[in-house]
């Protein structure tokens, strides 16, 4: 059957909210303040994703030197600008609307730190690798916020971060499948987004408030909630309210490893944190340009 939108094919099973989080504010890095929705306490691991962090950042503070290795991070700038400058040079600015996807694999050590002026917000996603990748080349995609695909349809806007969504893509490689879709709806507009079926998937609303799941009669949900959606094929939401509702819709193929963290290093045994605690200190296996590099902050971040 043909459908009235192209932008919301029917969904046989739209998947129902199994959990819902308030991430409340609190400090991270040196002196930043971030909202922790994924990788706080009650939420160690939503499997492949380690962190979600809503960010808060005025200088001086900051995220100055610190590393990375066996997972991915993405980085989308919602107001403002964040530097990074990494071990082997590598530098740039992630202004508003801008992504970086950078993935860390055998390891990296950076800084990231806002724009002199103002205050400089946005989202970070850690991305976990699975075992086969964790010890890749590090890699990174980025996009200014003007080469993201973006398309309006039936009152609904979508910036495709990763994946696709309303007929376009993104041309982000994801090495653990990910799709990761910015929502702007209108008020009275209705969504039916597919997810595949054996992804994890959750929102996480930026603004406004929104009515997600199977029902349309449920209560709606405003800013800074994480949802952890359950299993079926995709997210219906609406927007019944008279304000603009945004949200990100976030789904990825769960690895089903073990897994063993240690701040910013993440593997799959215990020996692997041992070997890369070992390679961070003595300058190896990846993290040998660490051993004369300071970024121009200087400082580091203790982990
Ligand atoms: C980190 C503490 C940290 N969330 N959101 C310890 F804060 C960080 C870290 C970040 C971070 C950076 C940005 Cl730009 C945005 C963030 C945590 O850098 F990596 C460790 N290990
Ligand atoms: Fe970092």
């Amino acid at each position: 059957m043909p459908q009235k939108h192209d932008c919301c094919p029917a969904l046989n099973d739209p998947r129902s909210v199994v959990r819902k989080f308030l991430a409340r504010p609190q400090h991270e890095g040196v002196g930043a303040i971030v909202r922790r929705s994924i990788g706080r306490f009650e939420l160690r691991y939503f499997d492949p994703f380690l962190v979600l962090d809503e960010f808060s950042v005025t200088a001086p503070a900051g995220f100055p030197d610190h590393p990375h290795r066996g997972f991915e991070t993405v980085t989308y700038m919602l107001q403002g600008s964040i530097t990074h400058e990494d071990f082997e040079g590598h530098k740039g600015t992630i202004g508003a609307g801008d992504l970086q996807w950078m993935t860390a694999g055998r390891g990296i050590v950076h800084s990231e730190m806002p724009a002199p002026q103002g205050t400089q917000k946005g989202l970070q996603l850690w991305v976990n690798l699975s075992s086969k990748y964790k010890m890749i080349e590090p890699r990174y995609q980025e996009l200014s916020s003007k080469d993201i695909a973006e398309t309006t349809k039936d009152g609904i806007k979508v910036r495709v971060i990763a994946g696709e969504a309303l007929g376009i893509k993104s041309p982000v490689y994801t090495r653990t499948p990910t799709m990761y879709l910015d929502f702007t709806m209108e008020p009275e507009s209705h969504l039916r987004q597919p997810i595949p079926k054996s992804w994890n998937a959750f929102v996480y609303v930026l603004e406004g408030e929104g009515i997600f799941g199977r029902l349309k009669s449920s209560s709606s949900v405003n800013a800074h909630h994480l949802l952890l959606l359950g299993a079926g094929d995709g997210l219906e939401a609406w927007n019944k309210s008279s304000k603009l509702l945004r949200f990100i819709l976030v789904g990825g193929e769960p690895l089903g490893e073990p897994l063993v963290q240690f701040g910013p290093f993440v593997m799959n045994t215990q020996e692997e944190i041992d070997q890369t605690i070992d390679d961070f200190e003595n300058y190896t296996n990846g993290f040998e340009n660490a051993r004369h590099w300071r970024s121009e902050f200087g400082l580091s971040l203790d982990f």
